[in-house]
């Protein structure tokens, strides 16, 4: 993918200190005017936004948000597919680059919107800082996000014929600095203690899922009953989401029309591992990514622990 720089506009500056004119920003080429779109789009006060980095636990959340939200009607969430249910904000722009269409999905969603993002805080709508609605972020270890991005990106089509450790090397190199993960997660980890936000990780998820539904119930303002929290369980299981048709993205895979497209195929919900990478990647690469990921850390200042969470 190409990126271009981008200005940064949605600056929370009453939330986090910092020189934001400095924040150097991408969306994906050509951008046109869709960046100023969204930073004039209207936001709801009962949306919720589920912003994360690419493959951090987003459908898993998303899925997980909107039975909430929906009085845990499976039946509904069984048979419509999740992005119908709760649109990915960048998707429609993504694939048909013209703006005056691309708002439309979550524009024509009914109330409460649960709405998905991969924006950096900075790129998302301005009046989120004003108008505080609730949001959510999953933070996950980004080599184990990178390899499941690699695997849905030879789906559609784009990475087909590209190895592994070829895409790795290539990201590492070109894309990653300019969308560093890191950085994406710290300024809503930042924000982590307003109450209008909720951080968690994948690591969270997979350790104690009962714990973050019990959490996000809090959040939400909603109950489930015993019996809800057992269905809840089983259905965001790993294998019952993998077996699910309307988990695994396949309209948004059918709205790609890349001639590599299924060529080769992956279930969308995959591995679902921590620490996943350590099987995939070469220790050279593993070494390779983390020095990248430590640069990162260094220069913000954090832990890759603090930001899942883990301590
Ligand atoms: S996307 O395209 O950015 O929205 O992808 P996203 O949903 O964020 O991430 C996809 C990865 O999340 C895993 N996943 C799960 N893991 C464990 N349990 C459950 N229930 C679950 N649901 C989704 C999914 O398998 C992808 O990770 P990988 O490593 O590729 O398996």
């Amino acid at each position: 993918m190409e990126y271009e720089e981008v200005t940064p506009k949605s600056y929370p500056v009453n939330l986090i200190k910092k020189d934001w004119t400095q924040r150097k920003l991408y969306y994906t080429s050509p951008a046109k005017s869709m960046p100023n779109a969204i930073y004039n789009m209207e936001v709801l006060d009962n949306d919720i936004w589920i912003v994360t980095n690419p493959k951090s636990g987003t459908t898993w959340i998303q899925e997980l948000v909107w039975l909430l939200m929906n009085d845990c009607n499976f039946d509904t969430a069984l048979s419509k597919d999740l992005e119908l249910r709760s649109p990915y904000l960048e998707f429609d722009f993504m694939i048909h680059r013209n703006v005056e269409r691309a708002l439309k999905p979550v524009q024509e969603l009914p109330s409460p919107r649960i709405i998905k993002s991969h924006l950096s805080l900075a790129l998302l709508p301005a009046q989120l800082w004003e108008k505080k609605p609730k949001v959510i972020y999953v933070f996950r270890d980004p080599k184990d996000a990178w390899i499941s991005n690699y695997y849905h990106f030879v789906n559609f089509g784009f990475q087909y014929g590209k190895t592994l450790e070829q895409y790795m090397d290539e990201l590492l190199e070109k894309e990653a600095p300019k969308r560093d993960p890191i950085l994406h997660a710290i300024e809503f980890y930042q924000l982590r203690n307003e109450p209008w936000v909720y951080y968690t990780s994948y690591n969270l998820m997979k350790q104690d899922l009962r714990k973050v539904i019990e959490n996000l119930c809090k959040f939400l303002n909603k109950t489930v009953t015993e019996q809800q929290m057992e269905r809840l369980l089983k259905h965001l299981s790993f294998e019952e989401m993998k077996n699910n048709p309307t988990t695994n993205h396949r309209w948004e895979y059918g709205q790609v029309q890349h001639p590599n497209r299924g060529k080769e195929v992956h279930n969308f919900i995959r591995s679902g591992k921590v620490g996943g990478h350590k099987e995939e990647l070469k220790a050279q690469q593993i070494e390779k990514a983390d020095r990248f990921i430590e640069g990162r850390l260094q220069a913000n200042q954090v832990t890759l622990e603090q930001l899942l969470l883990l301590k």
